[in-house]
């Protein structure tokens, strides 16, 4: 059975993979290409084609803006199976925008740098992908930089997100309690991902508004970073997203040592790694809820909610062996209960928990795949293989999904598996899992 699924995984990332040289998450529900999907797809690719996986990072690196910031979404091509397209989302708004490539005006989590370094790991040609690396590095670097002088803007190590679609985790009830402090008009769009899934399993059409009203904000003021962060009404500093770019900055750092030659860079990823190290444990760690959280900086609050992503600090290292004990143990204690799969994206004991719709609840394999090396780095071996193990048998029974329910139902026809099929980063990451 594992050799039909290695074949059907590496089937499915050939065909979403698209003649511009990138690959779709999933065919007719995202057309286009998404930043993070596009590191996590990277990886599997590497495990059977290195030049697929060199072209879908070169190809997302093309569309960067001289500024430095690299798109949530690039839009190669037209497509009527996706709402907000290019016409909506207007990067043209901003000055530093790519003039070639149609985008959105806003990021996603900065998963490149370790992508990089994993691309690094497993080639068997090393001269071969440090000339690749060699090529593209500085433009990694050039978006921390971007990070960090535009939206760490209390200098405290950490950068905010300005839109829940930037957090990846996209209807969380994390950002529940945000949209009650907003008000936006009924806008008048036409939803296309409710007619490929089930509605249920989606955001609601009032969430929506709000995602556009954050989007329509940022466009008045022409996507211009000190105008979002003076005025969009959300405004968030995320363990997850800020664990990622900690993780990538160590990725970075290693391979400018390998290059040799770097020491300035070396130097300043250093520095700033050491302050969002700082940042994150000082601010984000709540003693009482054992665990990372969320921080709003509009509302001047913590969230104080358990979400998979709390647990993502484990990822960069960030917390010290003490704090990691305390943080494993509201990990096995909330969300580790026998009758479900690892990990829900949402706290299963929560009222707000919905295990099958989208960000609220679901198990999700890239984050699988983040608290697996989490785990692993600080030797939580056993969880870490319960991880591994779940993600893998979900696959298996169901298919490559886009997320999965997380609560067991003891039958070998399961059928938990939702939203979009033939989905890439599953199957990306069900190769890599295997390989690791
Ligand atoms: C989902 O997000 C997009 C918007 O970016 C959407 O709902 O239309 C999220 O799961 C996000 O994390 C992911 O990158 C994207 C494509 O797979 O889909």
């Amino acid at each position: 059975m594992k050799n039909s699924l290695i074949e059907r995984a590496t089937k499915i990332l050939n065909e979403n993979f698209q003649k511009g040289g990138y690959t779709i998450p999933s065919k007719n529900l995202y057309p286009f290409q998404w930043k993070w999907d596009s590191g996590f797809i990277a990886l599997g690719f590497a495990h059977f084609d290195m030049s697929k996986a060199k072209k879908e990072i070169e190809t997302l690196l093309n569309a960067q803006w001289s500024n430095g910031f690299i798109p949530h979404i690039v839009f190669h091509v037209d497509s009527d199976t996706y709402f907000p397209g290019p016409d909506f989302h207007k990067s043209i708004l901003h000055p530093d925008a790519s003039a070639q490539f149609r985008s959105t005006g806003m990021t996603q989590p900065p998963v490149l740098g370790f992508v990089l370094e994993k691309l690094y790991d497993i080639s068997k040609e090393k001269e071969n992908i440090l000339q690749f690396i060699k090529l593209q590095i500085d433009k990694i670097y050039n978006n921390h930089i971007y990070f960090y002088s535009q939206r760490d803007i209390d200098d405290e190590g950490l950068v905010y997100i300005y839109h829940n679609w930037e957090s990846g985790t996209d209807n969380s009830p994390l950002w529940d309690d945000i949209w009650k402090t907003m008000n936006p008009p009924k806008y008048k769009f036409e939803r296309k991902d409710t007619t490929h899934v089930d509605p249920s399993q989606r955001p609601t059409n009032r969430e929506y508004d709000h995602y556009i009203n954050i989007i329509e904000i940022a466009k008045s003021y022409n996507y211009n970073d000190e105008k979002i962060a003076l005025h969009s009404p959300f405004l968030v500093q995320d363990p997850l997203f800020n664990s990622i770019l900690i993780r990538s900055n160590e990725g970075l750092i290693r391979l400018y040592k390998i290059l040799g030659g770097n020491e300035e860079k070396v130097n300043y990823l250093k520095k700033q790694n050491l302050k969002s190290l700082n940042g994150i444990n000082k601010k984000l760690f709540r003693d009482n809820l054992g665990a990372y959280v969320h921080y709003d900086i509009r509302n001047k609050k913590h969230i104080p909610y358990l979400s998979s992503s709390s647990f993502t600090p484990l990822f960069c290292g960030a917390p010290e062996k003490k704090r990691a004990i305390k943080l494993l143990n509201t990990f096995i204690n909330k969300f580790g209960s026998s009758k479900h799969y690892l990990c829900a994206s949402f706290n299963p004991e929560d009222k707000r928990f919905n295990p099958k719709k989208y960000w609220r609840g679901p198990v999700w394999i890239n984050l699988n795949w983040i608290l697996y090396n989490g785990l692993k780095r600080y030797g939580f071996n056993e969880i870490a293989k319960r991880i591994k193990d779940d993600s893998i048998s979900l696959i298996e029974k169901n298919g490559f999904y886009e997320y999965f329910d997380p609560i067991k139902k003891n039958s070998p026809y399961e059928n938990i598996g939702y939203g979009g099929t033939n989905f890439s980063w599953s199957a990306a990451l069900y190769l890599d899992f295997l390989n690791n």
